[in-house]
């Protein structure tokens, strides 16, 4: 493939986005043999483009990054994808509905990293090492694809569903934690609807930034010292409905919430 076809596939994604209208998947619409590594091409184009209109990076993320979400796919591998300033929503905020396709929310341990992570052979325990603070966070995908049907290539593509994040307020240093053993819940509206620990993440949530930095590497890239990286969920995805309060609870880093408006 050449790059124009990369900027084609990004501006198909990026238009539904926008319109805030779900597509048909890029390997039934437009590539039946899109690969991954070919998607993250995509991907690549789709935050050029952002990053042209002046969008801002606040880190990478990672997804698909439990055995249940692996499975589901029929891969073992997680992905990754970039969260930007724009999909910021304060703790306690309005999750405006109508910016939106047919969003989920999951409970994450977002990482802020104090030193450069350049892979291959990163350790877990290299990467706390070099983490500033850890932080609870809840974030909010929305597949750009019709009823979340897409195969590895097409989410890869679709910046792995990324579409907003609310961060919490609690920053403390990881050592104060084993986050393998931090549990969380997720509520709505009052009612649990599901709940998981840390060690839903690879084992353990700085495995999946340690595999982030390692996966960066192959396109030179690294984990870098300000990223504020989700590194993937605790509990499952729950649908998102107008009126939701939705609160995510986790084991010494306090409470995130946000209220689903119009
Ligand atoms: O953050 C995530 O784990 C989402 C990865 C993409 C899969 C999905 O949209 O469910
Ligand atoms: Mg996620």
């Amino acid at each position: 493939m050449i790059s124009e076809e990369y900027r084609k596939i990004a501006k198909y994604l990026l238009a539904a986005e926008v319109e805030k209208r779900e597509v048909i998947k890029v390997t039934t619409e437009m590539k039946p043999d899109l690969t991954v590594e070919e998607a993250y091409f995509v991907q690549q184009e789709l935050v050029n483009i952002k990053q042209e209109e002046g969008k801002r990076i606040i880190g990478p993320k990672m997804g698909l990054t439990s055995q249940a979400k692996m499975k589901q796919m029929n891969v073992d591998e997680p992905i990754y994808g970039y969260v930007f300033d724009y999909m910021l929503i304060d703790n306690g905020g309005k999750l405006p509905f109508h910016e939106l396709i047919h969003p989920k929310v999951e409970a994450e341990i977002a990482f802020v990293i104090g030193e450069d992570i350049e892979g291959p052979g990163v350790s877990g325990a290299q990467v706390l090492a070099k983490t500033e603070y850890v932080l609870p966070a809840l974030e909010i995908i929305d597949s750009r694809y019709e009823n979340f049907n897409f195969t590895l290539p097409d989410v890869v593509a679709d910046n792995a569903s990324t579409s907003r994040v609310v961060f919490g307020t609690t920053l403390k240093k990881p050592e104060l934690f084993e986050l393998d053993l931090v549990g969380a819940t997720l509520s709505i509206n009052g009612e649990i609807k599901d709940l998981g620990a840390g060690a839903a993440v690879l084992g353990h949530p700085a495995n999946a930034i340690a595999r982030l930095a390692n996966m960066l590497a192959k396109k030179g890239d690294k984990v870098r010292k300000g990223d504020v990286i989700l590194s993937g969920a605790l509990t499952g995805a729950t649908m998102l409905a107008k009126g939701d309060v939705v609160s995510g609870k986790f084991d010494g880093l306090g409470e995130v919430t946000f209220t689903v408006s119009v």
